[in-house]
């Protein structure tokens, strides 16, 4: 993004959300931001898809499901019903068909933010852990701790993420999306490695 792609995408993006969403949308960006001069990729990459990435959370279900099936998207059991899940998917697709996104990393960043997915890039990373520790966050557990380890050992707070995540769907009797417990699986496996190596 340049100077005036930046600036037209934050009033943009202003528009499109409410206020609460936008706030928490500017703490994912510069969030992003940072872990990618942290972690070595394109800031302003991170920046964009961090904007980007609630850019359908506040749609109706309906109309989420519709941007997914239009796009030719196969939809499981899970996504159908779940706002919750179907954001990032339909927010990948407005990203590119609204806003004009064409850089396939930030797009599939959008769209893995909320399930993450087994080896994700590190702009994939880097999102979904900006979302959860961002500024505004406050209940999620244990967050002082995951807001180091994201700056120290971003593999290590991924798992931990999603460690937690389990355990709230699990509380709140809500389903997990496969795609969250196989990638919860996979990034066992990395830590096992490295704890081995
Ligand atoms: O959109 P945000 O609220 O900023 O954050 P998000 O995209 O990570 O979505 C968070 C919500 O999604 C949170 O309430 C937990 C829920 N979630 C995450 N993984 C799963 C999930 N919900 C279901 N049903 N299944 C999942 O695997
Ligand atoms: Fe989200
Ligand atoms: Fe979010």
């Amino acid at each position: 993004m340049n100077k005036k792609e930046r600036i037209e995408l934050i009033k943009q993006i202003e528009k499109d959300l409410g206020y609460g969403r936008f706030i928490h949308t500017l703490g994912v960006a510069e969030t992003s931001a940072n872990l990618a001069m942290r972690w070595g990729v394109d800031p302003s990459a991170a920046e964009q898809a961090g904007l980007l990435h609630d850019c359908a959370k506040c749609l109706p279900l309906a109309k989420m499901r519709k941007i997914c099936l239009k796009e030719g998207m196969i939809l499981n059991d899970y996504e159908q019903d779940s706002a919750a899940l179907l954001h990032s998917k339909a927010g990948s697709v407005l990203a590119r068909t609204k806003y004009g996104v064409t850089d396939e990393e930030v797009l599939s960043a959008i769209k893995y933010h909320t399930t993450g997915r087994p080896a994700m890039s590190t702009l994939e990373k880097i999102v979904f852990t900006a979302d959860y520790i961002e500024p505004g966050r406050e209940s999620a557990p244990d967050l002082p701790q995951v807001r180091r380890m994201a700056y120290e050992n971003l593999d290590a707070c991924v798992f931990k993420i999603l460690g937690d995540t389990l355990s709230y769907l699990a509380r709140s009797d809500a389903p997990a999306d496969p795609m969250t417990r196989k990638t919860y699986d996979y990034y066992a496996s990395i830590q096992k490695l490295q704890k081995e190596n």
